[in-house]
């Protein structure tokens, strides 16, 4: 059949193979949902939609507890509220954490029950999900019940959809929220949207930029924003806003925004009550500020701690939370101050403010110091708010990865970053730890990603790139899945269960985050892109001389930024002291960061005992060899898929193929200028 990617990983496509039907041959038609609130009516309509759609037998739902049968067989989707009504007889109810579910089947003679048992509506919907999911990736359904939860309560997507209906850094088309202004009058895209969002565990939506338009909060958007909400809620799909400090002056017409000044913090108050009176499970503000150019506390001598507060306050009666991010940095830079360093920015911005916040401020921190680059270490700032609850800021969006004509699973990535342990006070706390709020004992935090899907009809524009949605959902419910496990399960719903399929697209996927690191930039160097501008295709120098501080410092002799602490800008003494220490040593730094973290001449040896400059030739050329295979083994999937998409992701990967080649060479083209020194197999200048 045509496919358009619509549906995404939510195909339900009907099973054939009579082995796997008899699989799930005892699974009840009926399915009786306890419950009748919106949510639940969601979940209902999407078990009976899939399972009928795959299992090629018509099933039936019913909400509300008149429908009670314990006797004959059924799916009982509920949460224990209703459970507890259910019985009469008071029976003892299992303990849930919220949002989770307890899913499994139960064969008792001729009786069969699934049950999805949850702590609440959201619960529930997790749980109808993941049923669906194991239907369709042939797995089978849990005889003794399993209970899952999420990692932690904070699980959102970040879109820079501004209300003109452009999107920053969109790769896949104008907004699917506004246009020309307004919030668009057909809002079927944003709940589907959110259907595939609740599909993956996630729970909130700030739906436009956080260069947010200062409009944003007028009484007439507001209301538009309500109908948004509104298209969002089914599916358990909290709405937040981006909003500019600088509000109570543009929109309120006050003489100032100074976030200590009485009618300001009266302003937010009222506001806030305005926003929860139209939105009543409205899930709060996100805030960039003092940073690119926009407003912020600084212009008032007050601290980001100050402002965030004044929001939180007005925020916490109704339940709401402040993202507050932890992005500021200056990018007006003197790149001849050897000691100047935009990694150092968070750290330096926060960390002193640590115990200032109010409790629902969320610190929201991207997980490098720099800018979603293709390596990074991760931000000091995570070990340094030990008692501030803190998010951390992942991009699904492509920026510098190829912007979604590149297939780059970003998985691998996020796991190496959510897995550094930064041994923050001589203890093992890794980055996910610490977000999820266990490390330093904090009640919420968790996860959020710029994802800026738009008007095409497959989302982000390549099939390929929606991997790395699916990833991000699923990594943020539990960051302990593995990438293998998270791929495998996405290209089952994507393309189906054909063995080759799922062998091809997993091994396509699962190394091109490494393959892209290779012919862009590698040895920690940050992405060698054009970065003033579109943030594509190869710009070696223009990372220099400038204020962005996104600088490599390369020169005849050497290349790399010292960050060191005996010799550079100090910024590897931002984190605990023996991550530092491994940092700070050439002995010890992982090649993989080396250059993020040293200054060393071309010549300086690797571990891998090979010089810098001969690694980075190498590694190019590595790179765009493995790329050059990608159309070839996708070629072996003719015919095992439908053409549609076939075609659409051959021409995709061929492109890329090509372009690393532009890549590989732009790259060691300038450093052989730069370093004079001549590729040991003679290929560099002689294409
Ligand atoms: O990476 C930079 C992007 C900007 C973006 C900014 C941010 C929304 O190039 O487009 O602005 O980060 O994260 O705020």
């Amino acid at each position: 059949r045509a496919e358009d990617g619509h549906e995404a990983w939510l195909r339900y496509a009907p099973i054939t193979d009579p082995t796997i039907l008899a699989q799930y041959r005892n699974l009840p038609t009926q399915i009786a949902v306890l419950g009748d609130t919106p949510t639940e009516h969601a979940a209902g309509t999407e078990l009976q939609r899939g399972l009928t759609q795959m299992l090629g037998r018509p099933f039936t739902v019913t909400y509300g507890l008149g429908q009670i049968l314990t006797s004959s067989n059924a799916i009982l989707v509920g949460d224990l509220e209703s459970l507890d009504k259910m019985y009469v007889k008071k029976q003892k109810l299992p303990k849930l954490k919220p949002e989770s579910y307890m899913l499994g089947t139960r064969n008792n003679g001729a009786v069969s029950q699934t049950g999805i048992i949850a702590a609440d509506p959201h619960g529930e919907l997790y749980g109808a999900f993941r049923l669906l999911e194991l239907v369709a990736a042939n797995k089978p359904i849990p005889t003794t019940p399993v209970t899952e939860s999420p990692s932690a309560p904070i699980r959102w997507v970040d879109q820079w959809d501004n209300l003109d209906g452009s999107v920053e850094r969109g790769y896949a088309g104008r907004s699917i929220f506004f246009d020309a202004g307004h919030v668009r009058p057909d809002l079927a895209r944003a709940s589907d949207y959110a259907r595939l969002l609740a599909s993956i565990g996630l729970n909130g939506l700030t739906v436009n930029n956080v260069n947010s338009d200062l409009t944003t909060l007028e009484p007439d958007k507001l209301k538009e924003f309500a109908l948004l909400a509104e298209a969002l809620r089914p599916w358990g799909i909290g709405m937040s806003l981006s909003v500019d400090l600088s509000s109570p002056q543009v929109v309120g017409h006050l003489s100032t925004f100074d976030p200590l000044d009485p009618t300001v913090i009266a302003w937010w108050q009222k506001k806030t009550d305005e926003i929860y009176t139209l939105i009543p499970d409205f899930a709060g503000f996100v805030v960039k500020a003092d940073s690119e150019g926009r407003a912020g506390p600084s212009q008032y001598h007050r601290t980001p701690a100050e402002a965030a507060n004044v929001l939180a306050r007005a925020l916490a009666p109704h339940h709401g939370v402040v993202l507050y991010r932890g992005f500021v940095y200056n990018h007006h830079l003197d790149f001849h101050d050897l000691k100047a360093d935009r990694a150092r920015a968070g750290f330096d911005n926060f960390a002193s403010l640590d115990g200032t916040f109010e409790p629902n401020v969320i610190i929201q921190v991207k997980h490098g110091p720099i800018d979603f680059q293709v390596r990074e270490p991760v931000s000091p700032l995570f070990a340094a708010l030990q008692h501030t609850p803190q998010a951390i800021e992942l991009q699904t969006t492509q920026e510098y990865t190829g912007q979604q004509r590149h297939m780059v699973f970003l998985v691998p990535m996020w796991k190496t970053a959510l897995d550094t342990d930064l041994r923050a006070n001589g203890r093992g706390t890794p980055v996910k730890e610490i977000v999820e709020g266990k490390s330093f004992h904090q009640p919420t935090g968790g996860f959020v990603s710029v994802v800026n899907v738009g008007l095409d009809t497959n989302w982000l524009h390549s099939p390929l790139a929606l991997a790395n949605l699916y990833g991000y959902g699923k990594l943020a419910w539990n960051p302990d899945a593995t990438s293998e496990q998270i791929i495998d399960t996405w290209t089952r719903l994507t393309f189906g269960n054909d063995p080759e399929v799922v062998s091809t697209i997993n091994e396509l996927q699962l190394n091109s985050w490494h393959t892209y690191e290779q012919y862009t930039g590698n040895l920690g160097i940050g992405t060698l892109t054009d970065i003033i501008g579109i943030h594509f295709g190869p710009g070696v120098g223009s990372a220099e001389n400038n204020g962005w501080g996104q600088w490599f410092r390369a020169d005849p002799k050497g290349v790399g930024m010292d960050r060191t602490v005996a010799t550079g800008t100090g910024y590897i003494a931002q984190y605990p002291k023996e991550l530092a220490a491994t940092y700070e040593s050439l002995a010890t730094c992982p090649d993989d960061l080396l250059l993020f973290m040293h200054h060393v001449p071309y010549t300086h040896i690797l571990h891998i005992n090979k010089t810098v400059i001969q690694d980075l030739y190498d590694e190019h050329y590595a790179g765009a060899a493995t790329a050059a295979t990608y159309p070839m083994l996708w070629q072996k999937l003719h015919g095992h898929i439908d053409n549609q998409r076939f075609d659409q992701v051959k021409a995709l990967l061929t492109y890329q193929a090509g372009h690393a080649i532009v890549w590989r060479d732009a790259v060691n083209d300038w450093f052989a200028t730069m370093s004079n020194i001549p590729d040991a197999q003679g290929r560099v200048g002689h294409h």
